[in-house]
């Protein structure tokens, strides 16, 4: 197939005025009958009429109400029709059972439901299925089950049947249909214009009395879009449904929300405090998705940042300001450098608005979303926050009911602030992670810092230019007072100088402060500065970022030189670790080592060839004697960090129980496990379980409790997820592939569920040194399974070829192991056109 690109960009031949579905419902032969009235379109450069269709089998065609015979591909039709407005009806034939890449419509335990972002439509009906096309929709739904649910709102309802109105222009991915025997957990909610809303969280009838905090996620979500952005709901219902086999995360389809079944259900026997946090902030960016998304949507899909990247920020707003801002920030950040600048430094590497695809589906990326959602911040620290304001406010108020482009979103910056963003739209377009070089000099009083940017090459980018980049500083007097506190210097030359004036003493600098950028930051600093920060800085971000970064340095010692721990390190993190007045969850973040996927690549940035299996064997050195060095602390922790009360899935006790987890895991290095046992046998919620399974795992023991965590979680398929992912990812390097394929073959290895799968597979991915077996054993593996899962759900086996992703930093061996899986996928007959993309693009 052919690449899409973005410069080939033509407004539709015809507009829609007003869809009108009925679907008769059946596994096997469910009737979709279409009525839509299309208008020419004034704008349209050209006129054929075509109507986007895949696998669906046409049934009848008519152009107002006469019968016409359409010509048909594999990609639609098309037809000759008047060039006047026209009425087209149309029956189709498709088959949800047998649909098991879980795009289009589809079954799922016996529910019916549908994905259609991005082109999923298609496989319904014919369609001009294209994001800027934007209708109001109407659907009977007649099908033998007690729950019938389409977007917008019910209009009329009886025993088998069920109509749905939508007022709301929308473009055909925002469709869903859902009918199955479900159960509601209901609320209400009134918005600040007035309407009343009936909220509905639908599961079936089993999990009945989990949705509860998912409906307190929503209620929240929309107050705060009420509150922070002046957007409020525009439907008299909200219908949220929970669905067990779901390709990603959740789908924010006008007033009918799917959710992965994992991301909606929760009560604290079953779900982690980490589940908790998941759901709150899925339902949070769907939510928000109503405004930034559905009532603005996007042009064409090589602008879907405009949405995801805004609608990513607006969660992680949320996110910080219901938690910690500085805790969350961390954790975006440390999930944005292990994805993000993991993808932008190797061959999967991609502008935030791609310029072509092949496959869109595979362009749902952390860079589009994650580096999407950074560029939104950066804007904002460089307008501020009340620039900020009202370039949004302009944004609803020029383009509600459109589909927008990244230049009209840019528009709207310029016209309410003022500013020139030209430079600045080069966040869009090159790929790569900046780096910045940052030398400094201090003389009579005056202080000047160097920096120097620079974006390496990336696939199909050899040259880059410089980019406007918002570097937040801060400086320290020797003593550890703020001389100079935060300033944001706009970096937007190759090399440029700030000086700083009056100062008494040579200070101490703290930069990229909250990490006001996604770039990486290179300068040589002492083991002595990083410990002063980690001891001082005053911006929280900086100070974790010290300690992580002492702990970085420690680990590459460790493995260039075999040293031991620096001492240094070791009592900065001890003191760190005893600071009462910092949030147990802060804390317990910074006593969490870099990850070994990390340290490969930090090491490669360094120019040397990671080994995997010495990075995992250094990095186990350093906890044990982490463990070791701050002994007594562990026990203290642990007792000092108990939650009174019943528990809470709040940030509070979450931080307090992260951190006695913590303080767990170091103890098991020294007792042996024996506080785990005990802490797993006395758990009463599943935080506590998983944290104390997994203490035990790590020290290769934990036998008994995953069969005894079996049998008692065996009839609940969330929870068993957790088990057959947590002992692949933590299996011993030697162990971990035969654990994976071991459980392959467990009878309840349900491999066509993508959550299973990714738990297994996805689960040796994520073992860094197991994966990594110089034997090529794990590349073998998972190839053979992306292979087997290609056929059934080309989009989840897509997904998971990202594992691959870093080939070029590994030494000779182990790329010719990965080219060679990687070229054997490549020749299947058959292949998805994502499959085709991803190895492709891999291999290039
Ligand atoms: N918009 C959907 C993602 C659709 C993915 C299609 N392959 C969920 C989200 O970002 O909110
Ligand atoms: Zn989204």
């Amino acid at each position: 197939p052919q690449p899409v690109r973005l410069s080939d960009y033509t407004p539709p031949a015809f507009l829609v005025d007003k869809v009108e579905l009925t679907f008769h419902l059946h596994p096997t032969a469910t009737r979709v009958l279409s009525k839509i009235a299309f208008r020419p379109n004034p704008a349209a450069v050209e006129r054929r009429f075509f109507l986007h269709g895949e696998g669906l089998d046409l049934v009848s065609a008519q152009i107002d109400g006469t019968p016409v015979t359409p010509d048909i591909t594999p990609e639609g039709l098309t037809c000759t029709v008047p060039d006047a407005p026209f009425t087209w009806q149309a029956e189709v034939r498709i088959s949800p059972e047998t649909n098991t890449a879980l795009e289009g419509l589809y079954m799922s335990n016996g529910m019916y439901c549908t994905q259609c972002e991005a082109e999923g439509f298609r496989k319904i009906t014919y369609y001009p299925d294209r994001p800027d096309v934007m209708a109001p929709f109407t659907v009977r739904i007649e099908g033998d089950l007690p729950v019938l649910l389409s977007n917008g709102n019910p209009a009329a309802q009886g025993a088998g049947w069920a109509e749905w109105h939508d007022p709301w222009p929308k473009p055909a991915y925002l469709f869903a249909l859902v009918a199955g025997e479900l159960v509601a957990t209901s609320g209400r909610f009134t918005t600040c214009e007035g309407r009343a809303v009936d909220l509905n969280i639908w599961v079936r009838p089993a999990d009945q009395g989990k949705a509860d905090y998912a409906l307190d996620a929503l209620i929240r979500s929309m107050k705060w879009d009420e509150r922070v952005y002046g957007r409020a709901y525009d439907l008299d219902v909200f219908n949220i449904v929970a669905v067990d086999d779901f390709n990603m995360g959740a789908m924010e389809n006008k007033g009918l929300n799917i959710f992965n079944a994992r991301y909606v259900l929760a009560s604290p026997e079953t779900a982690t405090d980490r589940d908790y946090e998941n759901i709150e902030r899925i339902i949070a960016h769907e939510y928000f998705h109503n405004w930034t998304g559905n009532r603005i949507t996007c042009r064409d899909w090589f602008q879907l940042c405009l949405k995801e990247g805004l609608t990513v920020f607006r969660d992680q707003q949320f996110a910080g300001d219901a938690r910690s801002h500085a805790v969350k920030r961390i954790e975006d950040v440390i999930a944005l450098r292990a994805r993000q600048f993991r993808e932008d430094g190797g061959p999967l590497a991609h502008p935030v608005r791609p310029e072509s695809y092949t496959e869109i589906n595979n362009f749902y990326t952390a860079t589009v979303y994650e580096k999407g959602a950074e560029v939104i911040g950066m804007l904002r620290r460089l307008v501020g926050p009340e620039g900020y304001d009202k370039a949004l406010a302009l944004y609803f108020d020029r383009h509600d009911g459109e589909a927008a482009t990244i230049e009209d979103w840019l528009k709207v910056f310029e016209d309410a602030t003022g500013r020139d963003l030209t430079q600045f739209k080069r966040w869009y377009s090159q790929a790569g992670t900046p780096r910045l070089h940052v030398t400094d000099d201090f003389k009579d009083g005056t202080y000047t810092l160097h920096v120097e940017q620079e974006t390496p090459p990336t696939p199909g980018q050899p040259e880059k230019h410089p980019q406007v980049i918002p570097l937040a500083v801060g400086l320290l007097s020797p003593n550890g007072d703020e001389v100079v506190p935060t300033t944001v210097l706009e970096l937007t030359e190759e090399a440029q100088n700030f000086a700083f004036e009056g100062l008494g003493a040579r200070p101490v600098p703290s930069l990229l402060r909250g990490f006001s950028a996604p770039v990486i930051l290179d300068r040589e600093t002492s083991a002595e500065e990083r410990a002063f920060l980690l001891a001082h800085d005053t911006d929280p971000f900086n100070k974790w970022e010290a300690g992580r970064a002492l702990a970085r340095d420690v680990l590459v010692a460790m493995l260039a030189e075999n040293a031991a721990p620096a001492p240094a390190y070791l009592d900065a993190l001890a003191a760190m670790a005893r600071d009462e007045a910092l949030d147990p969850a802060f804390r317990a973040l910074a006593l969490r080592l870099p990850g070994e996927d990390q340290l490969a690549e930090d090491l490669h940035s360094r120019g040397q060839t990671p080994d995997p299996l010495a990075i995992h064997a250094a990095r186990e050195r350093l906890k044990t004697a982490v463990a070791a060095h701050l002994g007594a602390l562990w026990p203290q922790l642990y007792d000092q960090m108990t939650c009174p009360g019943a528990y809470s899935p709040g940030a509070a006790d979450a931080g307090r129980r992260a951190l006695r987890l913590t303080a767990l895991a170091y103890l098991a290095r020294l007792d042996r496990g024996a506080r785990a046992r005990t802490h797993f046998a006395a758990a009463d919620n599943m935080t506590d379980e998983i944290g104390a399974l997994s203490a035990l795992l790590e020290i290769g023991a934990g036998r008994d409790e995953l069969d005894r965590f079996a049998r008692r979680w065996r009839d609940d398929r969330l929870v068993m997820d957790k088990w057959f992912a947590l002992q692949v990812s933590l299996a011993h390097p030697e162990t971990a592939v035969d654990t994976a394929r071991r459980l392959t073959e467990h009878p309840d290895f349900n491999w066509k569920n993508p959550n299973r799968f990714r738990a297994v597979i996805g689960g040796l991915t994520m073992n860094a040194a197991g994966f990594h077996d110089g034997s090529g054993a794990g590349y073998r593996l998972v190839a053979d399974w992306l292979i087997r899962l290609d056929a059934v759900n080309p989009q989840t086996a897509a997904r998971m070829s990202t594992a691959f992703e870093t080939w070029p930093r590994l030494d000779r061996a182990r790329q010719a192991l990965i080219r060679a899986e990687l070229n054997r996928i490549a020749a299947r007959e058959g292949l998805s056109r994502d499959m085709a993309e991803m190895v492709g693009r891999l291999l290039s």
